[in-house]
Parts: C-alpha cells; structure tokens; sequence
C-alpha cells in the first residue's frame, strides 16, 4: 500500500482517542474498534449498521465475503474494501441509515499495544505488507499471506513515538510561552500606542490656544504697525515717514520744553518769595528771646544765605527763546520737503516720465527691468504690497505662529498614524504588533528571502546587485491547509492558518507587481521553512512562528498518554 497521508493518521488517531473513554470491555469481533463495539454486542445475529434493515446471522461476521452495503459485516477483513472511501465517516454520522455504498467502518482496527491503536485501510489488510506506520502489532497480516509474517513492533515504535511526541511537547510548551509573551508584549506596545494618543489630545488642545492667541498677537501686532505708518507718513515714502515723525516729535520736544520752562520760572519766583521770608526773619527776630529752634533756623539760613550761587543764566534763557520759537522762524520749512500723495519710490517709478520721448521707450524698459530685479530681490518695496517689507516685530509674529501652526501639524499627523494603527488588524490578541518590523532570512537557490513582520518580504540575490522588493503588507487572511507534516514538525499540516497577504512589490519585467503569501504555522522560532514561486513573481513562503501557536502545533491535536491503549 502507498503511504497514508499524516492528516490521515492524524483524524483516524483523534477518532480513536475521542471514543476510547466509551471502550467496551468485551470482546470484539477482529477488526472492530471500541467505537464500533455496540453494533456487534448481539451473539446470534448482526444488523449492518447503516442498513438497519439488513440483518444477517452472526456466522457471516469476518466470513471474507461481503454482505452488508456498507461492508460493515466484514470489519477483519479485506472483503468491502473496493468500498473504498474518499474520507473516512464521522462516528456520529453512524447508524443512521444514510450511507449506500459507503463504508460504515473507518478500517481495520489495530490494537497496537504498546503504542496508539489505529484503523489501516481495509486494502492493506492481508496484502503481504507489513503496514507498521499504522498497525505497529502487525495484526494486520494475520493470514501470513505469501508466507509473511508481521512481528508486533509496538514497543520500540511506540517507545519512539513516546520520545518524539515528549519533545514535540516541551517544543509546544516553549512555543507556547513564548507566545504568550507575545501576547503581553503585544498589549504593553498597544497601551503604550493608546496612552500616546491621550497625551497627544491634550497637546493638541494646548497648541490650538497657543496657535490662535498667536494668530490674534500677529493681527494686532500688523494692525499697531500700519497704524503707526498711517499716524507717521500717510501715503509716501520712508523720506515722508520720517519726516513727519520728526515733525510730530520735535512739536512734543517744544511743547514740553515751554512747560518746563513755565514751571521752573515759577519755582524761582516761589524760591525768591521764601528768601525774602526768611531774610525778614532774620532781621525782626529777637535774639534775647532765647528759642532753640528759632536759633537753630536762623543758623540754617545765615549758612545758606553765605553759599555762593549762580544766578540765572541769560543766555541760556536766550537759548530756550530761540529754540521755542516757531519752525518757521528757525528755519525749518516742513513744505519744502513734503512729497505731497508720491512717495520716493513713486518718484523713481515715474523717473522716465520727465525724458524725451524717444529716450524714453528705453529707458523705460531698462527701469521696467531694473525693478523687477530689485523688487525680487527685496532691495525695492513692491507698491502693489503695502505690508512689504515687513517690520521685526511682523516678522517675529509671524514666524512663531508657523512655528506654532507646524508643531500643531506635527502632533496632528502623529495622532493620525497612531489612530490609523490602533484600527488595524495585528492578528490573534494583537500579537503581530510585538513582532512589526522584525525580520527572519532564509537562504534558497540563488536568493537570500527575508520576511519582516506586517512589513515587506525581499529577495536578495547572492550573486550582489540590487534587492527586489516581493511586496508590501496588505493584509491578514485566513486559509485552510492540509498537508503532510514533514517529521521535524517544518511544515503547515492541516487546519485554519493565518496568511500575511504582501502585495505591491517590484514590477516583474512581462508580468505583474510582486507579491507574496506568507502562511504561518505554529513553531517554536520565527523561521522560513519553504519559499516557492508558483507563477512567475508570485511568491508563496511557508514560516513557522509561535505567534500562531494556540495550544496545538500545527493541527496536530495531541493525543494524551490515557487515551490509548497502552
Ligand atoms: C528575477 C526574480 C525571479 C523572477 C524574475 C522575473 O529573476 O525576481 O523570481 O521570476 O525576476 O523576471
């Protein structure tokens, strides 16, 4: 017989161990499992068990020929086997009458002491091979066809199989552990995501006030200073500007300076008014009259009386006359300079106007040019632009409100991407996050492959040169697999297992962008086991990982030591 499939071993192996507990103690005919046991409890007759309503005498059980549609009147021998199934029958479908032509029983039962009993199919049963992958007691060859003989190889095998099946455990425990630090790594990175966007709500909030309070400084700081060149200049030039400025200013000067100069003329009448006071004083106080203090201040003012001081300078005061006197007497004639609605660069732009006509069609393309270039270079205020050039204090404003308004923007874009990441899918409790970025590599023909987690799979030649991307990573799927599991546990086996979906890459010269299926497995380390093109430049990568481990490796349920027959 050709070899069973291991998914086969796998289902006919679960069978067993889920019945097992359900064992019947009795004997049973040969070749019936525990799970079969009920349906051959009667010593005088047998009823084919999904044809209730064929019942046949006790002596056509096992008798080599087939009488039951279902084969089930010949479970020790090979008599039904052309019934041949395509997938052996669940125990609860039994017995209830639905199948035809197909087989009621999954095999031939072996007992395999020692070992874990199995079903081997009913073709293999005395066929002259020894089938010791199934039926490791050799019962399966009873008749000794062609003289052979099966020795019941249990205990070494089931010895063996005890062995590997003890390091497939602790593989699974470790894989396990490691996943469930995954899992926690997982969530810490996750939390850690979630309490960043906290602080970055409130950060946002915090920069939206100082973003508007800036925005309102910059307004009033631009509505101060066009104030202040509309009080200064009116329309013109910075000639006019100035000019007026100073007009305004010296006007103050003069103002206050005549203020001044009031208030000290009364402080020396009011100073004049005190002497003669305390001169009179002096004079008609009687010294016999003898007052302490009345001396002490007459001392005082005999003692300020013998200082010397300068009286009033008048030409100082002449001075002060002049300069209060009116501009226009001092010479200062502001119409002169005044530039009336044109200012200075006005008077340049309209330089040409004041040439003859035929120098003047030249000239005024040379000045055209020449002022583009200085108003593009900012060495000429353009006059289309009234706040140009703009002020330091603009200036400052303004750039602390970009720089403001850009942080703003930054923090935004950052709550984004991570808003975007907490909505994304990272697989079974999130576990891919703890894993996103990390990268395994693996050596085939002439590429070197690397797969990096939730990120982009690359071939990389080994002869040098540049690397082609296989795609980027688009998605989680899921599919289901069935397939032999190589004996070191390498491979996909059979049931659900997540597909990371890599799309996009390096346009393949006649063909389509890159992109590559990577289908997980349960491992004990991440690890590419098997790269495969299967249309040009659709790549397909088998890699184990315990990230995808959830209790069981790779389909595989374990079979736990007592459920079998030992
Ligand atoms: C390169 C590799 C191959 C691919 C071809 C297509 O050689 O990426 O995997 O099939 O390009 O031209």
């Amino acid at each position: 017989m050709g070899k069973p499939r291991l998914s086969t071993i796998a289902f006919l192996l679960y069978c067993l161990s889920a019945a097992a507990n359900a064992a019947s103690e009795a004997p049973r005919p040969r070749g019936v499992g525990p799970e079969f046991a009920k349906f051959y409890k009667d010593g005088d007759s047998f009823t084919c068990i999904s044809n209730p309503t064929v019942k046949l005498d006790i002596s056509r059980l096992n008798d080599d020929y087939c009488d039951c549609p279902d084969g089930s009147d010949e479970p020790g021998t090979s008599a039904c086997s052309y019934l041949s199934p395509l997938s052996p029958p669940q125990p609860s479908e039994l017995g209830k009458g639905q199948f035809n032509e197909t087989p009621a029983l999954p095999g031939y039962y072996c007992k395999n002491k020692g070992h874990l009993p199995s079903y081997v199919p009913f073709t293999a049963v005395n066929d002259g091979i020894c089938d010791y992958e199934l039926c490791c007691d050799g019962s399966d060859e009873y008749d000794g066809v062609g003289g052979i003989k099966c020795e019941d190889r249990c205990a070494k095998i089931g010895k063996e199989w005890r062995k590997q099946d003890e390091a497939r455990l602790k593989s699974l425990g470790a894989a396990n552990k490691r996943r469930r630090e995954l899992v926690t790594e997982a969530a810490r990175l996750k939390k850690e995501v979630e309490d960043r966007i906290q602080t970055l709500h409130t950060q946002i909030q915090g920069a939206d006030i100082k973003v508007q309070a800036l925005e309102k400084n910059l307004e009033d700081i631009e509505r101060q200073e066009k104030g202040r060149v509309i009080k200064g200049a009116g329309k013109g030039g910075k000639l006019t500007v100035l000019m007026t400025l100073a007009k305004e200013r010296i006007a103050e000067l003069v103002e206050s300076l005549t203020r001044v100069r009031g208030e000290r003329d009364e402080a020396r009448n009011r100073v004049k008014e005190l002497e003669e006071i305390l001169k009179k004083f002096k004079e008609e106080y009687n010294p016999n009259f003898n007052d302490e203090g009345v001396k002490r201040a007459v001392k005082a003012w005999e003692d300020y009386a013998a200082q010397e001081r300068p009286g009033p300078d008048g030409a100082h005061d002449r001075d002060l006359e002049e300069i209060l006197k009116p501009d226009s007497e001092n010479g200062i004639n502001w119409e002169e300079y005044e530039e009336g609605e044109q200012s200075d660069v006005d008077v340049l732009y309209k330089f040409e106007e004041y040439l003859p006509e035929p120098l003047r069609n030249w000239v005024d393309q040379k000045l055209r040019d020449l002022r583009i270039m200085l108003i593009e270079n900012g060495i000429l205020a353009d006059p289309h632009d009234t706040n140009s050039p703009e002020s330091k204090a603009v200036a400052d404003a303004r750039q602390q409100l970009n720089t403001a308004r850009s942080e703003l923007d930054t923090d935004r874009n950052e709550l984004q991407r991570h808003q975007e990441d907490l909505d994304k899918d990272y697989g079974p409790e999130g576990v891919f996050r703890a894993l996103k970025g990390q990268c395994v590599e693996q050596d085939s023909g002439e590429y070197t492959y690397e797969f990096c987690w939730m990120d982009k799979t690359t071939q990389k030649s080994k002869k040098g040169g540049g690397h082609t991307g296989m795609g980027n990573f688009a998605r989680i799927e899921k599919i289901v697999v069935d397939e032999d599991l190589p004996p070191d546990g390498k491979g996909l086996g059979s049931g659900e297992r997540y597909v990371l979906q890599f799309e996009n890459g390096q346009h393949c010269w006649n063909g389509p962008n890159r992109s590559t299926q990577v289908i997980l497995a349960c491992a004990e380390k991440d690890e590419i086991w098997k790269i495969v093109e299967e249309e040009k430049c659709v790549y397909r990568m088998e890699v184990g990982s315990p990230a995808v481990c959830e209790g069981k490796m790779n389909g595989v349920k374990q079979v736990s030591p007592a459920h079998n027959e030992l």
